[in-house]
Formats: C-alpha cells, structure tokens, sequence
C-alpha cells in the first residue's frame, strides 16, 4: 500500500550493491494495482464486528497470481502472530529462489490471505507496528546479507557467530582509553589464544545476562562451561560483596 517506503533503505549500503551486483533483484508492487473499485480500496469491515479494518483477499490473491514465477516461489506473509523471524529462517529463506513478502495494513488479514496462498507467516518480534512494510526490510536485509557475494569474506565469517548461538564478545578499538574508559589489557596482548579465550567467555557472559533463553538452546563445548563455571563464581563473589 506504501511502496515509498521501501525506496531509502533499499537504494543505500550493501542492500543497493547487492541489487547492483546482479545478486538479488528487489522489486516493490503497489497493491492498489490489482483493486478494481474507483476508490482501490484494500480493506473492508470485519466479519463479526468489531473495530478495524480488514485486508480483503482479492486483491492478493490476484497479486500473487500475477506475481508467482513457479514452484521456486515461496509467499511471505509479515505479521505479528507470525512464527518468529531467527538467523535460522533467514538461512532457510536464503536458499529459496523467489520470495513474495505480503506486507499487511490495517487490523490484519482476511485469514484466507495466509491460508489460499499457502503462506508462511513470520513475525520480526512481539510488538504491533502500522503495516508490514518494515518487517519486509528486516527480513530482505537479513536474507541479502547470506546471499553468496553479497558480503567480503571477512563479514560472512561473523554471520556464523550468531548462528553459533550465543551473542557477540565484546568489540574495542583504539584509543585504548576513552574518557577513562580502558580497553580490556588482553586485547592489546598480542597472545591470540588468551584473546580467543577472553572473547568466547565474554560472549558467554553477555548470553547469560541477557539472553538466558539462548543459553539454555546452545550446544556448549567442554571449555564453555570450564568458562561458565568461572563466570558463575565471578558472579557469585560479586553477589557476596567480594572484590574478586
Ligand atoms: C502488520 C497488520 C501486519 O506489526 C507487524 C509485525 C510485528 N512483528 N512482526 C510483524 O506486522 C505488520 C500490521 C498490521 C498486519
């Protein structure tokens, strides 16, 4: 219903040379095209009551027929009651030939929309935006960037990292002191195992204090929970008033 919306983040930073590149091929359709009414109207008035309006199927469906390529052709519908949106479908996502990503308005869909088209509904999180407009840029931003080429080298080894499961150690660079801010000394040791070490653990600390739903999901090796023990006791003296 709002292509424009698409028009910054599409034509900026690596999602522009990608399209460039010949990697992806983005394009945004005004659904009031396939409206045949004089006011193009998407919406009507819910079935049962209530306040809100509804996405009519019609338009849709007549959409996606025009838009579907073939059997490579895999239809997205975002939406809050979705199922969620992880590094893991964005993999899956990257491997399918042809998206269609259906972005929603109003109170939400005619459920046939989803259903007929044999959609997979996805959700970006737990909150309600005005249409699906931003969660379609979240989800071409984050298929793009596993595309093959689309990153160097260098960057496509840190889109394994969150797969791996855990969030991200902690990043530095110089000056190494800021407003009496100092970089952790073993990062300017030059010693890369203790820096390997100080990095894993770090990105352990920072999943258990913030994402223990992750923790308890990773597959942790014998020195992650060596590092975890530690990181529980270092908890523990901090607790008990201890300056470790
Ligand atoms: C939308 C009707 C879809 O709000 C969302 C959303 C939240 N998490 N993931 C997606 O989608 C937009 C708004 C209204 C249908």
């Amino acid at each position: 219903m709002f292509p424009g919306i698409f028009q910054g983040p599409l034509q900026e930073s690596i999602l522009r040379r990608a399209q460039e590149k010949g990697l992806v091929e983005i394009r945004v359709h005004d659904l009031r095209v396939w409206t045949h009414d004089r006011h193009r109207s998407a919406d009507d008035i819910p079935y049962g009551g209530g306040s809100g309006m509804v996405l009519k199927p019609e338009p849709v469906f007549e959409a996606v027929d025009a838009l579907r390529r073939d059997a490579d052709s895999r239809v997205i519908v975002l939406s809050p009651q979705g199922t969620p949106f992880t590094q893991g479908v964005a993999g899956q996502l990257a491997q399918v030939a042809h998206l269609i990503l259906l972005c929603g308005r109003y109170e939400g869909f005619d459920d046939r929309i989803p259903q007929g088209l044999g959609a997979l509904e996805v959700s970006i999180g737990d909150y309600v935006l005005t249409g699906g407009e931003l969660p379609a840029l979240v989800v071409l931003d984050a298929v793009t960037r596993l595309v093959p080429g689309v990153l160097g080298d260098a960057q496509s080894a840190v889109a394994d990292s969150f797969s791996g499961g855990l969030l991200e150690f902690p990043q530095y660079t110089r000056p190494p002191v800021y407003r009496g801010l100092a970089v952790p000394t073993v990062l300017l040791s030059g010693d890369h195992q203790a820096i390997a070490r100080w990095r894993r653990k770090e990105g352990l600390r920072r999943t258990r204090e913030r994402r223990p739903d992750l923790l308890a999901r990773v597959c942790l090796s014998e020195l992650d929970r060596e590092l975890l023990a530690e990181i529980e006791d270092e908890a523990a003296s901090k607790d008990a008033g201890m300056d470790i």
